[in-house]
């Protein structure tokens, strides 16, 4: 398999609004992220992806663009973003930013022009419709709760918005779009920085006609049927002629909705599209008939089985990307694991070894090499994210849930658990701000923090610190062929690794228990690579596994 940088590379994920406030104002801004620059080369990451910074009325927290060129005030300036961008490329590491054109914001001036008339030469830009039966022209619901249509009075139609009402649809079928997208990608790219995360890029192409879709029973709207619409890898393809192709650089989609089968497309090794995308398959396995307003927890078979499934078809083929948790997922370790004082730093080991000795590149995401947790949330009013906020209304109006379980389900699977402020040590505020944080900062900081890890050998920081060394030191991590082991144990992840001859065994325990393993023949005597808790240096025969006990071992 061809070796590049971006399959070797382990990505930190940055939310800015949360990570680290450098003027006081309670909100995380680029001058926060430029003096903790040396933090993340201490972690030893290479790529920084940056979540949107660009100019927003913040309905969605800037993935609602109201200019592609501009930094959003809060956090700075232009100037502070180039001081940012030399800060990360003078220690070696390498910047990917958000690039969300699915759609823009209501307030981006194409939106203003094209909602002033019928015939405006924005008009195009954006999907128009006009209503049926004094209703929207189909049954799509939006991402965000209600109609996936927003009716707009001065042309006495409708735009489509799958996402929240400030962020109308792009029509990417018009030349003319692509076009100001590519020019806006070349701008940034000319600027210097290293590649692009892709927003939702799998629904870019519209169904033709668009069509009603099914709702399910029970339900008013149906899901858009949008994904890996008829055109995306032509569009793709396009766009990796017209820029991808003409810089060292990196990209992933994030496709909700994508196939293995889509995947190897989107992300052939052949380098026609994108270099990998983000699957969503193992992150909706805890989803119920109200997506993810439930208590479900995920099934560790089923978890194993996608994850093996992704692991072994896409080998050779396309390349992965790996991930427990981002912005839109609650903390990995309390939703896969255990965030109870007793096991959680043994845990967040367990889960950072069992990630990050798949095949594909892995993506930490802030606070997660802390072992950061679920935020105990009160009430609503702490709640800032609009997509629970919405659900909230919508499901407790309709007497789905009452308000207490809502609250139960938000705590659990809400976005804001991953988005309150990062934990830095045990001052006021997490030492997050000298201000008011936008959003409550999660009590635990006083024990979980980065200045209490940061020396200590034994700390989750320390581990995953090990771990990222360690992928630079053998490619076996990086390109080992995968194979899972075990496949029906119900507590047990134990997978295998090999590459020339070389082999390495993988063994994670995802419960409290303490659970018996007998050691497979061709490891018998290994060398224990890493693991989370202090055992001898060589394995064999059967071992007993402590709570969330993690291993990898050298054949
Ligand atoms: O997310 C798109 C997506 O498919 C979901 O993760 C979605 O946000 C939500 O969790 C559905 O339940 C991307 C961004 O990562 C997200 O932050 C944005 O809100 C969304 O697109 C719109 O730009
Ligand atoms: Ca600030």
């Amino acid at each position: 398999m061809e070796k590049t940088w971006w399959k070797e590379a382990v990505v930190y994920q940055i939310y800015p609004r949360s990570f680290m406030d450098g003027n006081g104002d309670g909100i995380g801004d680029l001058k926060g992220i430029t003096s903790k620059l040396d933090y993340l080369k201490e972690l030893g990451v290479d790529v920084i992806w940056l979540s949107p910074v660009y100019r927003s009325p913040n309905d969605d927290n800037g993935y609602d663009i109201s200019d592609y060129c501009a930094i959003m005030e809060e956090f700075g300036t232009m100037g502070d973003f180039d001081e940012m961008l030399s800060g990360i490329h003078k220690r070696g590491m390498k910047l990917v930013m958000d690039l969300v054109v699915n759609h823009t914001s209501d307030e981006h001036a194409w939106f203003q022009e094209s909602r002033k008339s019928r015939d405006n030469p924005y008009r195009d830009y954006y999907i128009w419709r006009k209503g049926t039966n004094g209703g929207p022209p189909n049954n799509w619901g939006s991402f965000f709760s209600g109609s996936a249509w927003q009716y707009d009075a001065p042309t006495e139609m409708y735009y489509l918005h799958l996402f929240s009402k400030k962020q109308p649809d792009l029509n990417w079928d018009n030349p003319k779009v692509r076009t100001e997208v590519f020019s806006m990608m070349d701008w940034w790219l000319r600027k210097g920085i290293d590649g692009f995360r892709m927003d939702v890029i799998s629904l870019i192409s519209k169904k033709p006609g668009l069509p009603d879709g099914i709702a399910p029973s029970g339900a008013f709207y149906a899901d858009c049927g949008c994904a890996n619409g008829p055109n995306v890898h032509a569009y793709l393809q396009e766009m990796n002629r017209k820029v991808l192709s003409r810089y060292d650089m990196m990209t992933v989609g994030e496709c909700a909705g994508v196939t293995v089968e889509e995947a190897k497309r989107y992300a052939s090794l052949d380098g026609r599209e994108l270099n990998m995308v983000f699957q969503f398959e193992h992150v909706g396995l805890d989803d119920d008939i109200h997506g993810k307003w439930t208590d479900r927890r995920t099934d560790l078979k089923a978890l194993k089985q996608t994850l093996s499934r992704w692991q072994t078809e896409l080998s050779g083929k396309a390349w992965n990307s790996l991930y427990f948790g981002n912005h839109d997922q609650p903390r990995s370790l309390s939703r896969f694991g255990t965030d109870h004082k007793d096991y959680r730093t043994a845990c967040a080991k367990m889960l950072a070894t069992c990630l990050h000795m798949m095949q594909g590149t892995p993506y930490v995401y802030q606070g997660e090499e802390l072992g950061m947790t679920n935020c105990p949330f009160k009430s609503i009013e702490d709640v800032r994210d609009i997509e629970s906020l919405n659900a909230y209304r919508e499901l407790t109006e309709a007497g789905t849930f009452s308000k207490e379980e809502m609250m139960r389900f938000i705590r659990l699977r809400g976005r804001d658990n991953a988005r309150t402020p990062m934990q830095w040590d045990k001052t006021k505020n997490a030492g997050f701000t000298q201000g008011k944080p936008w959003i409550m900062v999660n009590p635990n900081y006083t024990e979980i923090n980065a200045a209490a890890q940061i020396k200590d050998p034994d700390s989750v920081f320390s581990y995953y610190k090990k771990l990222i060394a360690l992928r630079k030191q053998m490619k076996i991590i990086v390109y080992g062929e995968y194979e899972l082991l075990e496949a029906d144990h119900d507590t047990l992840y134990v997978y295998t690794r090999s590459l020339n001859g070389e082999k390495l065994l993988v063994i994670c325990n995802f419960s409290a228990q303490e659970t018996p393993y007998t050691i497979p023949q061709e490891f018998c005597g290994g060398r224990v690579l890493v693991g989370n808790y202090g055992r001898e240096e060589r394995v064999q025969g059967e071992i007993l596994l402590k709570p969330y006990e993690a291993l990898a071992v050298l054949g």
